[in-house]
């Protein structure tokens, strides 16, 4: 029985035209600004993205983490949606690594209110951390996949810039969140002073996620880069994937939002599930009042499907669709997790 694997889109791998376009790149030493293929995607992301300057890095958790260190003082605060990619799955990062808290809100789907934004900003006291960042996520993880509205994004933006923050986006998944609203991914990041996507999810790639801002940031983050050893050699070879991925897996992206769907619905469609969420990307939770996520896990694990447990509430479980699972496919899971709950 062929496994479907639907816990992440990080679980894709790179197509032999992908591999192919890898093995081509030409390389140079990147600690050195020589590698003419990281400062060709570096460049391709910053125009992407709206800014002067961009860094490849290695990892989302490194993309978030540059940022929020190049943008913190120990002691500040960071305002951002409670289930936020950094608070709940960065191994502690925000206060480990730059001695700074996060001041968490209940979004809506994760999508924050800059109305409860702006109430959460400290005032100017000697007793209170200083409100220095807020932070989204676009598409939000933990919110199901949701895609924020662009009015909502430069309304978040303004209340931002008008109380002196600076506002980070996560777009780890900026590409799903532009394919499904037709909003280009520069007016996205406008309002950021940084921001970031990755191309080790729905994109494809093997490796990698772009931060970019303007050039004095941009700066900053190469140095806290390299404090957390980041700093790569002959790291073309991933950037040439990262390349691939953005010419050629971006449009493609509108599939496994289809597929998502698809499996929304014949999920639905199975007694004692529901799915409480439109599904709007790739991403879906599905609920089975009364069980175990966890344990139902296990089951479709041994009929050969691969989910993970949401995490925060006991009853739902999270489904992926990426480009190494086509329609069938996720039709063929729902077909066996309607095995796997049966009385
Ligand atoms: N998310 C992963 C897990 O870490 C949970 C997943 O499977 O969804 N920002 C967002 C919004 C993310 O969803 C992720 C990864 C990251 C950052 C971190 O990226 P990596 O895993 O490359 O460090």
């Amino acid at each position: 029985m062929k496994p479907i694997d639907l816990r992440s889109d990080t679980v894709t791998l790179p197509s032999p035209a992908m591999r192919e376009a890898m093995s081509r790149a030409p390389l140079g030493d990147d600690v050195y600004g020589e590698d003419p293929t990281v400062n060709r995607l570096q460049e391709l992301c910053a125009d992407l993205l709206g800014k002067e300057a961009a860094l490849f890095v290695a990892s989302g958790t490194m993309a978030n983490q540059v940022a929020l260190g190049v943008l913190t003082r120990p002691g500040d605060e960071v305002i951002c949606d409670q289930g936020a990619h950094p608070v709940n799955f960065e191994g502690g990062a925000m206060p480990a690594l730059w001695g700074i808290q996060p001041r968490t809100l209940k979004g809506e789907r994760g999508l924050l209110d800059p109305v409860e934004v702006e109430a959460a900003i400290r005032p100017e006291n000697e007793h209170f951390p200083r409100s220095r960042v807020l932070e989204i996520e676009n598409t939000h993880n933990r919110g199901g996949g949701s895609v924020y509205p662009l009015e909502r994004v430069r309304a978040l933006a303004e209340v931002a810039r008008r109380r002196g923050l600076d506002m980070y986006l996560d777009g780890a998944r900026l590409m799903n969140a532009v394919v499904a609203s037709g909003v280009p991914a520069r007016d996205y990041a406008e309002g950021a002073t940084l921001a970031s996507l990755c191309f080790s999810k729905g994109l494809g790639a093997p490796v990698g996620s772009i931060l970019a801002g303007d050039r004095d940031r941009i700066r900053d983050a190469r140095r806290l880069r390299k404090r957390l050893g980041g700093a790569m050699r002959q790291s073309g070879v991933l950037a040439a994937a990262a390349i691939f991925a953005l010419e050629n897996n971006v449009a493609r992206l509108a599939e496994d939002h289809d597929n998502a769907r698809a499996l929304a619905a014949a999920l639905s469609a199975i007694p004692g599930v529901s799915i409480p969420h439109p599904v709007e990307t790739n991403l879906l939770f599905a609920c089975f009042p009364g069980r175990s996520a966890v344990g139902l896990v296990a089951r479709f694990r041994a009929l050969g499907v691969l989910a993970n447990p949401e995490g925060f509430q006991p009853d739902l479980v999270r489904f992926v669709t990426h480009l190494d699972v086509s329609r069938d496919d996720v039709l063929e899971a729902a077909r066996r997790v309607a095995g796997a709950v049966a009385p």
